[in-house]
């Protein structure tokens, strides 16, 4: 089961539901921002008594994100994180400095608007030369602090622009069709995250370039522990999404494309494909998002 944000040709103004084996239950909210100001009690119960609505035939999928949502990320949480921006970084220290310390790095990643969702490009910047993907486990977490469930993110970065400096990491991490999720929620009373493949896959001309696999077992920090960083001193009324980091970085030498295609899979949560494409001009359909469309 996976709570969705979807539009259906009959109406258009965004609804939640639950998705069930393809079929839809609408829930009583009016967005996702309304959802996670319930508790995780309120939630599953609003999803058990949901009733099927086998009328709504293609609706489309929108991204999980809507309100005042904010997406937030964690970094350097997986060795073979840490590892990778040292061999990239002109400053080193501070990434193995980070993976000991007691406060986790936790950054700005997207508002709710600027989210894209499978199927919809993801960008590189026009000025960066080395880019990746980043597939990761995304906490979705209501007003409350309390995970209500699990997405599929690519935290799409720039590894040339935040090597040069790592004060430039805004920049590497936050541009247009930076911010990649799945759909679906899959809730947190359904499944245990403790021990999840992540699988990246980037295809180009139909062919495999780069595969890697990690395990959300390989992550330094419990998820508790980076909700409440986020959450200490800031409010979220609308809830927040929480990428938890990569634990899957490419070598140097391999440089992401214009045209490839990104799968990241986790296990129990979901999928997401999105093809690459270079500078800002290809997402002027999000500004649309703005005005409710
Ligand atoms: O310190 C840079 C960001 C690292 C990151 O995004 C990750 O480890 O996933
Ligand atoms: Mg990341």
């Amino acid at each position: 089961m996976h709570i969705v944000r979807y539009r259906s040709d009959s109406d258009p103004r965004p609804r939640v539901a639950v998705l069930n084996e393809g079929v839809l239950s609408p829930l009583p909210v009016a967005g996702m921002f309304e959802l996670l100001s319930h508790r995780v009690e309120e939630i599953e119960r609003m999803c058990a008594d949901a009733v099927p609505d086998p009328s709504l035939g293609d609706v489309r999928l929108l991204a999980p994100t809507d309100g005042a949502m904010e997406v937030w990320a964690a970094g350097v949480t997986y060795l073979r994180s840490r590892d990778a921006r040292v061999e990239e970084s002109s400053l080193k220290s501070v990434y193995e400095l980070v993976y000991d310390a007691e406060r986790p790095e936790l950054f700005f990643k997207s508002p709710a608007w600027r989210v894209v969702v499978d199927g919809e490009p993801v960008g590189i910047r026009s000025d960066s030369e080395l880019n990746v993907p980043e597939p990761e486990l995304a906490l979705v977490v209501n007003r409350f602090e309390e995970i209500v469930g699990y997405v599929v993110c690519n935290d799409m970065s720039s590894r040339s622009v935040e090597g040069e400096n790592p004060l430039y990491l805004p920049q590497a991490k936050v541009y247009a069709g930076a911010c990649a999720l799945s759909s679906g929620i899959r809730p947190a009373w359904e499944v245990d995250p403790s021990d999840l493949a992540i699988r990246l896959t980037v295809t180009r001309e139909g062919a495999v370039i780069w595969d890697g696999t990690t395990s959300t077992k390989q992550i330094r920090r419990p998820f508790t522990q980076l909700t409440a960083y986020l959450f200490h001193s800031e409010d979220y009324p609308h809830g927040a999404v929480l990428a938890t980091g990569t634990g899957v970085v490419p070598d140097l030498d391999f440089l992401l494309h214009a045209g490839d295609l990104i799968t990241v899979t986790i296990d129990e949560i979901g999928e997401l494909r999105n093809p690459v494409v270079a500078g800002k001009d290809h997402f002027a359909f999000l500004m649309a998002r703005l005005g409710g469309a």
